[in-house]
């Protein structure tokens, strides 16, 4: 309906092309045309009352004393509206950070000025994102560097890539086709350049490409080996606890932490697992002895650990992985910047 108006057609408006476009289009629709409205009543009031008591009509300038029931209304019924903007706002707001169940998981890192592309499979490519039509994408990204933003405008999704957590966004592409993806975060010299294309296959063209699969073996393969070749198996061992925790089915499971909070093993934790260890002890184990990987291992590695640590656990679907930006805290304790900033001394 929307590409029938004369403003798509002068291609002012990016087609439409994923499951939740439509939805945010109405709604802004409904917002411009509410301010457009309310912009036209408001200059024509000033300008009917400017011509209606103007100097010439009233020598004597007339006393309003004002209407209470004109001020309600222009109160009221602007609040009643803008509830319907805050509501259906709220409604696609939270929907976008809800991924389902069964979306398809691809990792995404930012980095000046490129994006590289991780799939489960082991398949990578830079500044290109290969997708199917009518299945639903989790995007996992992260960042290298400096803030980027991820943005495809054909399915009305972006959201900013902050280094040192994940930030994920998702969407359902409806039409196959090519579409831009930008950075759209101000990232340095060649930020104007950092972008590539969403190529949305149907389901048949999707399986054919993406059975080159990678070759150096699945995402988790990947990082098995990087596993052993950063020394994680001397502490980590499979099934033997020693000093060092065993990482066998700690996916997406409660944690007790040293200092009583638990907090649940997702993407973000193990991440910070990784990169900041001493950030969260586990119980019964002691700080400051598993290493700093922080500027050893990049993003894209850290993708490849999670991936072979999730592997050792039975399959989770993809919404409950890591669609939090920062480890949860279940129960976190009041009293507890006290005792975290000794931890730190
Ligand atoms: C020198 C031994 C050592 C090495 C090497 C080591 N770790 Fe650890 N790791 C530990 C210890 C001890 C803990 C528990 C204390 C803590 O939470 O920091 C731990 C905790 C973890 C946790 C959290 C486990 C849980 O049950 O919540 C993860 C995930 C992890 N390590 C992954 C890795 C990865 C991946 C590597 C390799 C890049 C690695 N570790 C290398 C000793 C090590
Ligand atoms: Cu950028």
């Amino acid at each position: 309906m929307l590409a029938n108006l004369p403003m798509a057609q002068l291609q002012l408006f990016p087609t439409a092309a994923s499951a939740q476009a439509s939805q945010i289009d109405y709604l802004y629709w409904f917002i411009t045309t509410i301010s457009i409205i309310m912009t036209g009543v408001i200059f024509l009031g000033v300008v009917i009352l400017a011509w209606k008591y103007r100097r010439t009509a009233n020598p004597k300038p007339t006393q309003i004393e004002g209407s209470t029931k004109l001020e309600l209304t222009w109160s009221i019924a602007p609040f009643l509206v803008m509830l319907v903007m805050f509501a259906w706002g709220a409604q696609i707001f939270f929907a976008a950070q809800t991924p389902p169940t069964d979306a398809m998981e691809v990792f995404v890192t930012g980095k000046q000025w490129m994006w590289k592309i991780q799939y489960p499979d082991g398949g990578r490519e830079i500044n290109e994102l290969h997708v199917p039509v009518g299945r639903p994408v989790k995007l996992t990204m992260a960042s290298e560097d400096v803030i980027h933003s991820f943005s495809i405008p054909a399915f009305r999704v972006r959201h900013d890539v902050v280094p040192g957590h994940y930030d994920s966004l998702w969407f359902t592409a409806t039409k196959p086709g090519r579409y831009h993806l930008f950075c759209t975060e101000y990232c340095g010299t060649l930020h104007a350049s950092m972008g590539g294309w969403v190529d949305v296959m149907d389901e048949k063209a999707y399986a054919n490409w993406s059975s080159g699969g990678g070759t150096q073996g699945t995402l988790a393969e990947q990082g098995e080996k990087l596993f052993a070749q950063n020394g994680c198996s001397t502490c980590h061992l499979m099934d033997q606890q020693g000093r060092c925790p065993v990482l066998k089915g700690l996916y997406n499971k409660p944690v007790q932490l040293l200092d009583g909070r638990t907090v649940i093993a997702d993407d973000a934790y193990i991440r910070e697992s990784i990169l900041d260890p001493n950030a969260k002890i586990v119980a019964g184990f002691e700080p400051n002895i598993m290493p700093n990987f922080k500027g050893q291992i990049t993003e894209e590695n850290v993708i490849q650990l999670i991936a072979y640590i999730k592997s050792l656990s039975p399959q989770t679907p993809a919404s409950q992985q890591g669609s939090q930006q920062r480890p949860v805290v279940i129960a976190p304790r009041a009293a507890n910047a006290a005792s975290t900033a000794q931890t730190q001394h």
